[in-house]
């Protein structure tokens, strides 16, 4: 289910928000914990494990050796854009090992984010080709990480081959205020995204009806 109206006891809100499911994905290591983390509104749930040296010939740490941890299942966290909208958010995980549960974690959701890091900007082919095959649009955020060399936004479409319309934004993912942009671009998206799907199936179906 994409959409839904929460339920809440005691008194009836006038207007119950509207709930949307958004997936904050990417490579190892990129900042998707940090960004829900930085906008939920309630303690996020974490399930972070420390990476292990029997972890080591499978998870891939290169050029993030100081990192510690890592997502073994996924972050959930809860923002509310608005008194009638509210985003449930679900991190992945990062380890190519865990890929397996990205198709449950897909299940409903409106659209993603696809964190990047421009010094491991292939991290993040992975994702993109999966919400590409599956049609579930998503907004490609360049987390910049202090010692990463800055690009044009431009720059980085070319790099990772995207379509025109794909949004590409620089975001900060330990700052609420940028996340929150970034997930507000992936509402938008989504939503264009959909009302040209219904555009599409309404011309099919008056030109099906003059034939
Ligand atoms: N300097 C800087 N550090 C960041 C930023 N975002 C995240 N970090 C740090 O980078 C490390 C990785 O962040 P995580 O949020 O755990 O990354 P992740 O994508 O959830 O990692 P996995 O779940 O293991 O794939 C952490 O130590 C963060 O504090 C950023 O924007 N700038
Ligand atoms: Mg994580």
């Amino acid at each position: 289910m994409v959409f839904g109206r929460s339920k809440r006891g005691g008194k009836a809100a006038p207007v119950e928000p509207v709930t949307l499911k958004i997936l904050v994905a990417g490579g190892f290591g990129v900042g998707k914990t940090t960004l829900v983390g930085a906008v939920s509104e309630i303690r996020p749930l974490r399930t972070e494990e420390t990476l292990s040296e029997a972890g080591r010939p499978v998870d891939r740490t290169d050029g993030v050796e100081s990192k510690s941890t890592t997502t073994v299942a996924m972050d959930f966290g809860r923002i509310t854009i608005h008194d009638e909208l509210v985003l449930y958010l679900f991190g992945t995980p990062g380890q190519d090992r865990f890929w397996f549960l990205w198709d449950e974690l897909a299940q409903g959701s409106l659209g993603a984010v696809v964190l990047a890091d421009t010094r491991r900007l292939e991290k993040s082919f992975a994702a993109i080709d999966y919400f590409e095959r599956r049609g579930i649009p998503f907004t490609v955020a360049v987390n910049c990480f202090d010692d990463a060399m800055r690009y044009p936004i431009e720059t980085v479409r070319e790099a990772l081959d995207l379509d025109g319309e794909v949004p590409v934004m620089l975001c900060d993912a330990r700052s609420r205020e940028s996340s929150r942009d970034v997930l507000i671009s992936v509402v938008e998206h989504a939503l264009r995204a959909s009302a040209r799907t219904t555009a599409a199936t309404q011309a099919v179906e008056r030109t099906r009806a003059r034939t």
